[in-house]
C-alpha cells in the first residue's frame, strides 16, 4: 500500500489515533487529525494538522469509537473516498501469521491465554488490538514475532476490506453495541468480517453452540473446528464433566483436565478450548498448553474476587458491560448474590436477566444514568434499590449483603455516564468497598 505523500485524515486522537499518526508522519504521508473533544485544542498532534472544513483527503482512518454515522464518515463514504480502521492498515504493512479474536465477551481473557500458551511453547508473539495495544504499534517496528494475537472487536473490524486472519475465532455473538451499529444484524455481521478473506489452509475455530457464529463462520473459506460446552462436535473440542475432550477425524484422540484452571464459571471453559485449538494449530504442545492454564490468571476487573468482609465476598466485574456478561457472571455463583448494575445503557435487553436474578439474586441494586430503563424494563421482578451514583450504591451493598453472600459489581451497561471507561469504574468501586468495610 502507497502512503507517501497520500492526504490521510485521522478521526479521533485517543490511543489508536495518536499511534495511526505516528505510523503515518514516519512514512510521508501528509496527515491531518479531527477530534470531536472540545477540549482538544492543539493545532498540530504528532505532525498531523488540524483538519478544517472543506478540505479534501485521499483516505480516511476512524478511531474504533467513532460510530459509523459520524458526519465525516458519512461525507467520506458519500463522496467515495476510502474509509479503513487502523487494523486494516496495520494488516496492509504486516508480515507474520496473524491470530484473531473476536466475540461479544470473553474476548481479552482468550486473547491473554492464547497469547500466554503460544509464549509457553517458545513463540514470540505480539499481543494487541483492542485489549489496549493498538496493532499499528507492531508493525512500526522489527516485526520479529512469529504470530500477532489480536483481540479484535466489531468497531474493529467494520471498516476492514482485505484483513485476513489465518486463525480466527469466534466466541459469541449476542447482542451489544447496537447504539453504535444499530441492529444486532449489522452488529453481528461486523464481527463476521473476521472471516471474510480467510482461505483454504486457514482456520475458523467457532462457539459450536452460538447459532450467530455458526451463521457468520460461513463467510470463512478456512478449515473450520469447533468448541462446545454442551455436547460432541464432529471437529474440535467438547466438556465431558471434568474433561475438555479432543476429536480429531471424528474420534477421540485425547482430552484436558478442565480443572487446571482458577478461572470460574461455563464461559471460562469455552474460553479455554478456543484458546487449545488455536495453540495446538500454532504447533504448541499439550505439555506447554496445560502449564499456561495453570498459570493463568483472570485479568482485573473480570469476576475478580478483591475483598473479603465478615464473610462477605467483594467482586469486580465492572468489564461486564452487556447484559450478556452479566448473565455470564451471575451464573457463576451458587450462594446468594447482591448484584450491583447500572450506567450508561446500549439499548440493553434486560428482560432476559428476569430467570436468572430470580434463581440467584436476594437484592439489586441499581445505579447511574441507566437506573429506571432497567427498573422499567424487569418489572418488579426481585427486590431492588436505586441510586443515582455507584458510590452510593456501593454503600448500600455493604449495609445490605449477608455473611456467605456475594457483592457483584457487574453492570450490564458502559461506564461513561460515570467514568472515563470500565476500568476506572473498577477501581473505584474496588476502593470505595475498601474504605467503607476497613477505614469506617
Ligand atoms: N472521538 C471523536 N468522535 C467520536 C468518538 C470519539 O472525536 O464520535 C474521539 C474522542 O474524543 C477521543 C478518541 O476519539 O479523543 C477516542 O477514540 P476511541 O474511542 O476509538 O478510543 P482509543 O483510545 O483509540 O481506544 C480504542 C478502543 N476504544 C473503543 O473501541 C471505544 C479501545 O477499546 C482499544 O483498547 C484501543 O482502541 C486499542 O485498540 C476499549 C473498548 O471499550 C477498551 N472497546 C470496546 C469494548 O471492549 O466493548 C469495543
Amino acid at each position: 500500500m502507497e502512503i507517501i505523500n497520500k492526504k490521510i485524515l485521522v478521526v479521533g486522537m485517543g490511543m489508536t489515533g495518536r499511534a495511526t499518526v505516528d505510523f503515518l508522519v514516519a512514512r510521508g504521508a501528509k496527515v491531518f487529525f479531527h477530534d470531536d473533544r472540545v477540549s482538544l485544542d492543539e493545532a498540530e498532534i504528532n505532525g498531523a494538522k488540524k483538519h478544517t472544513d472543506g478540505f479534501r483527503y485521499d483516505l480516511l482512518i476512524p478511531s474504533p469509537g467513532v460510530p459509523p454515522w459520524h458526519p465525516l464518515l458519512v461525507e467520506a463514504i458519500r463522496s467515495s473516498v476510502l474509509v479503513m480502521s487502523e487494523v486494516e492498515l496495520a494488516f496492509a504493512f504486516s508480515r507474520m501469521p496473524i491470530v484473531a479474536i473476536t466475540g461479544t465477551n470473553g474476548k481479552t481473557t482468550t486473547t491473554s491465554l492464547i497469547g500466554e500458551m503460544l509464549q509457553a511453547g517458545g513463540k514470540k508473539v505480539f499481543i494487541g488490538g483492542n485489549i489496549g495495544n493498538p496493532f499499528i504499534k507492531c508493525v512500526s517496528e522489527a516485526q520479529d514475532e512469529d504470530f500477532a494475537v489480536l483481540e479484535l472487536s466489531s468497531f474493529q473490524l467494520l471498516h476492514t476490506h482485505h484483513f485476513r486472519a489465518a486463525f480466527a475465532v469466534m466466541l459469541n455473538i449476542t447482542r451489544d453495541h447496537t447504539d453504535y451499529h444499530g441492529s444486532l444484524e449489522d452488529y453481528s455481521a461486523a464481527k463476521g468480517k473476521i472471516f471474510t478473506n480467510q482461505r483454504s489452509g486457514d482456520l475458523a475455530i467457532i462457539n459450536y453452540e452460538d447459532p450467530l457464529a455458526r451463521v457468520e463462520s460461513e463467510k470463512s473459506a478456512g478449515t473450520k473446528l469447533y468448541f462446545s460446552s454442551h455436547g460432541p462436535v464432529s471437529e474440535g473440542i467438547f466438556v465431558q464433566q471434568d474433561r475438555l475432550v479432543r476429536i480429531c477425524d471424528g474420534n477421540v484422540r485425547y482430552s484436558y483436565d478442565a480443572t487446571l484452571t482458577s478461572l470460574k464459571g461455563a464461559h471460562n471453559r469455552e474460553n479455554i478450548m478456543a484458546s487449545i485449538l488455536t495453540a495446538e494449530a500454532c504447533g504448541i504442545d499439550r505439555e506447554a498448553i496445560c502449564a499456561a492454564i495453570g498459570a493463568f490468571r483472570s485479568a482485573s476487573h473480570r469476576l475478580e474476587l478483591f475483598a473479603t468482609h465478615n464473610g462477605v465476598e467483594f467482586y469486580d466485574d465492572s468489564k461486564g458491560t452487556n447484559v450478556d456478561a452479566t448473565l455470564r457472571a451471575v451464573e457463576t455463583f451458587s450462594v446468594p448474590v447482591v448484584l450491583l448494575m447500572g450506567g450508561r445503557d446500549k439499548d440493553g435487553d434486560f428482560a432476559r436477566l428476569i430467570p436468572i436474578l430470580r434463581e440467584k439474586v436476594r437484592l439489586l441494586i441499581l445505579f447511574g444514568e441507566a437506573r429506571e430503563i432497567i427498573a422499567a424494563k424487569l418489572n418488579s421482578a426481585i427486590p431492588t434499590l436505586s441510586f443515582p451514583s455507584l458510590q452510593e450504591a456501593s454503600r448500600a451493598s455493604c449495609s445490605a449483603a449477608r455473611a456467605g453472600e456475594v457483592v457483584l459489581l457487574s453492570p450490564a451497561c458502559a461506564s461513561f455516564d460515570e467514568f472515563a471507561n470500565y476500568k476506572e469504574r473498577g477501581k473505584f468501586f474496588q476502593r470505595t468497598i475498601k474504605e467503607i468495610c476497613y477505614v469506617q
